[in-house]
């Protein structure tokens, strides 16, 4: 069988068991369970040879996991629980982007589920454009040559971060290795559950873009996107992809889950693009 056809199969089977929530009283265990069935439809995907077919069943996986998370996300936007407020002052204005102000404590933003998948299992893979299409484990990242830098982290529902010191590897040392074919403009991160967002490849090159694991010297937390999250300062925080599985190289851009939802493709919070 192949994969478009067992991929097929699973959203037909993730469609069973939500539909038959209604009977059931556990909602999020049926959440749970369709969630499973459509992370494996999604990690089917890359076996989808045509182009055109991959990109409409990922949007049909997504859609379906997107459901998901709306009946467990009820309100995402507006102010953070636990978003503190810190003074201003002492620190340059320049810093501080349009309408955004500081954060004394580290929220915790996302749509869906946490990932379970233990450390050991974890793989982060660079496909699509690329000269060879090529997967590490965690252990194997993290074999490599390490960096730590120091950024500004802003969230576009208003709270800033400053100061953030985060430990791992630069994209670009990574993109590298896989080799981006010149045709390569842009590309689709991806991560758990089926978060994705777009960045162009100049972005993702630069000297601040960071796979880490390590925040302010302590292992990154589950919550904060551990053990592997996709780190960008110069944009949204929702750039910041955390539980990172792949980074798809593309020849053009294509928007994300917050992007497809109104979001702005690029998101420089200095120059407030929020929305498009
Ligand atoms: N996989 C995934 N990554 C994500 C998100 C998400 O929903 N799923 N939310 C983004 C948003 S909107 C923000 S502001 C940051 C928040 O990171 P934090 O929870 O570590 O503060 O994660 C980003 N990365
Ligand atoms: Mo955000």
């Amino acid at each position: 069988m192949d994969a478009e056809t067992r991929i097929t199969e699973l959203l037909v089977r993730a469609d069973e068991i939500v539909k038959a929530a209604p009977a059931r009283r556990d909602e999020s265990a049926v959440i749970g369970q369709a969630g499973e069935v459509l992370e494996r439809a999604r990690d089917l995907l890359d076996e989808v040879t045509d182009d055109e077919r991959r990109r409409a069943l990922a949007s049909q996986v997504s859609r379906r996991i997107g459901d998901l998370d709306r009946a467990l996300v009820a309100s995402f936007a507006g102010p953070s629980p636990g978003v503190r407020r810190a003074p201003t002052r002492g620190v340059e204005p320049a810093r501080i982007p349009p309408n955004q102000h500081l954060t004394a404590g580290f929220p915790v933003l996302h749509v869906g589920r946490m990932p379970d998948t233990p450390d050991q299992r974890w793989t982060l893979t660079v496909t699509g454009q690329v000269v060879e299409r090529r997967r590490w484990s965690l252990a194997q990242l993290q074999a490599m040559p390490t960096v730590t830098d120091r950024s500004d982290f802003h969230c576009v529902t208003g709270w800033s971060r400053l100061d953030n010191d985060w430990t791992g590897l630069r994209v670009r040392d990574v993109l590298e290795l896989a080799g981006a074919r010149p045709g390569a403009t842009h590309a689709i991160v991806a991560g758990h559950p089926a978060y994705t967002t777009n960045l162009d490849l100049e972005v993702l090159r630069r000297d601040d873009v960071l796979l880490a694991w390590a925040h302010d010297g302590e292992p990154l937390t589950r919550e904060h996107g551990g053990p592997l999250r996709l780190v960008v300062p110069s944009r949204y925080g929702w750039k910041s992809v955390k539980w990172v599985t792949e980074i798809r190289l593309l020849d053009r851009d294509v928007p994300g889950y917050w992007e497809e939802r109104g979001y702005h493709d690029v998101g420089d919070p200095f120059l407030e693009q929020r929305f498009r």
